[in-house]
């Protein structure tokens, strides 16, 4: 069967700001209070998306939900007007305002686990919305992704899209930023690895994905046991600001590229991937501390196969600008290995706090008439991309210094962006 992966990336919002929300996040917390730029963000992002195009790969994008949210603050007893009810909530609960307000949708990696369709109980494409239940704001967001992943995925006969789990530390649940899928091609039967914390051994970095969550998405697309995988993160990784896997880990096809401190057990993964996929690639990188890891994002670049063959690694320009990172680039580019290409991209604002190119996009896996079976309307080509690359201009706010957030005229024009946005998506 032949299969491709869509990328879908996550339209920075109109209200992205450095509220400081995600402790265990070292840029979310170092850019706390810092003015954010997000007509600048979302033009990063929809350039790194014009470029995956370049490279001949079909681009999806997922638009944001309104923030602020003020139909969430409804729920905790705020009324009247909209701008009542942020007006109260910024005097009341600061803290939940700008929860309210975060435009971390954007990282769509943390959306949903995707599992593709020849690894699956029933053949679909199963789609598990993360609860994001670690971070009130991103809490916020899984209500909201399921329905826009109904939206997008609607045809039943190939696609199962789930609600959240449980919002409760149990099932802490971030989406596909902690899972892998190898294979020898995008096609074939696959293997899934779900990395996972342990919230148990303290540190004082939150663990957000737990193993009961994980093996809750693996029973609900109905998995095959003896190929899925559970992987407890490295606490070291975790405490030193790996606060998803996919800052330290990246899969594609049958190329594992990985932080050597990734895992706790990293022998023994490597070890039982290899029995079941011969071919598996492990490109193990040393040299590059944790610390450079999570300040390069250089294990946060996508990992994409190219439609003429090879592989390329999709780059913050963060990662070309730290040493021991680009120079790690520059060995695997040299190396006998898939990978043959390094394609850099500036996605600063998001970098900011904390995500890169890999945190930015939802991998769906699918064939042909999966693929047919997609609105459309969330799919790119020239067109559709030059109409949101006018909508942000137009309508995004240029940038935004704290005091801004508390502003009516910030709402206004937020809500006059998120109009302008529907409309063009149509
Ligand atoms: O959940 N940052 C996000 C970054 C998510 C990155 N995603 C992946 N690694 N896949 C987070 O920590 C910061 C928002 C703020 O501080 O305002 C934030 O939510």
């Amino acid at each position: 069967m032949s299969a491709v992966e869509i990328n879908f990336d996550g339209l920075p919002g109109p209200t992205h700001n450095y509220a400081g929300l995600s402790v265990g996040n070292v840029a979310s917390q170092t850019n706390f209070g810092e003015t954010s730029y997000p007509r600048a963000a979302a033009l990063q992002g929809l350039a790194k998306m014009r470029r995956l195009m370049e490279l001949g790969l079909t681009q999806g994008f997922l638009p944001p939900p309104k923030r602020p949210a003020a139909h969430a603050l409804r729920a905790f007893g705020f009324a009247g007007s909209e701008d009542e009810v942020l007006a109260a909530a910024a005097e009341q609960d600061l803290g939940l305002f700008r929860a309210a307000c975060s435009a971390s949708s954007m990282w769509r990696a943390n959306a949903a686990t995707v599992l593709a369709a020849p690894d699956t109980g029933d053949g679909r494409v199963h789609l598990v919305t993360a609860n994001l239940a670690g971070m009130l704001h991103r809490s916020f967001e899984a209500e909201e992704t399921f329905a826009l992943l109904k939206r997008v995925f609607s045809n039943a006969d190939r696609f199962a899209v789930h609600g959240p789990l449980p919002s409760a530390r149990h099932f802490g649940d971030e989406g596909a930023a902690n899972h892998m899928r190898l294979a020898a091609s995008h096609g074939a039967p696959g293997l899934n690895v779900f990395a996972h914390g342990e919230a148990s051994r303290g540190g004082s970095f939150p663990e957000r994905q737990s193993l009961p969550a994980s093996q809750a998405v693996a029973r609900l697309a109905g998995l095959e046991g003896a190929r899925t995988f559970y992987a407890l993160q490295n606490q070291g990784a975790v405490q030193a600001g790996a606060f998803h896997n996919d800052v330290v880990a990246v899969a594609n096809a049958n190329v594992l590229f990985a932080h050597p401190e990734a895992f706790a057990d990293p022998a023994r993964l490597y070890r039982d991937l290899h029995a079941r996929l011969p071919n598996l690639k492990v490109v193990e990188i040393f040299g590059v501390s944790l610390a450079d890891a999570v300040s390069s994002y250089l294990f946060n670049s996508q990992l994409v196969s190219l439609p003429d063959g090879g592989m390329a690694l999709i780059l913050p320009s963060d990662a070309k600008e730290n040493a021991a990172a680009w120079a790690a680039v520059e060995a695997v580019l040299a190396a006998d290995n898939p990978i043959t290409q390094a394609v850099v991209v500036d996605v600063r604002e998001s970098m900011r706090n904390g995500g890169g190119p890999a945190c930015l996009r939802l991998r769906v896996p699918v064939d042909g008439a999966a693929r047919a079976a997609i609105d459309p309307r969330f799919i790119l080509d020239a067109a559709r991309w030059e109409s949101l690359a006018r909508v942000v201009e137009a309508h995004w706010p240029e940038k935004i210094a704290p005091d801004d957030l508390v502003k009516p005229d910030l709402w206004a024009q937020a809500r006059e962006a998120h109009a302008a946005l529907e409309a063009a998506i149509g």
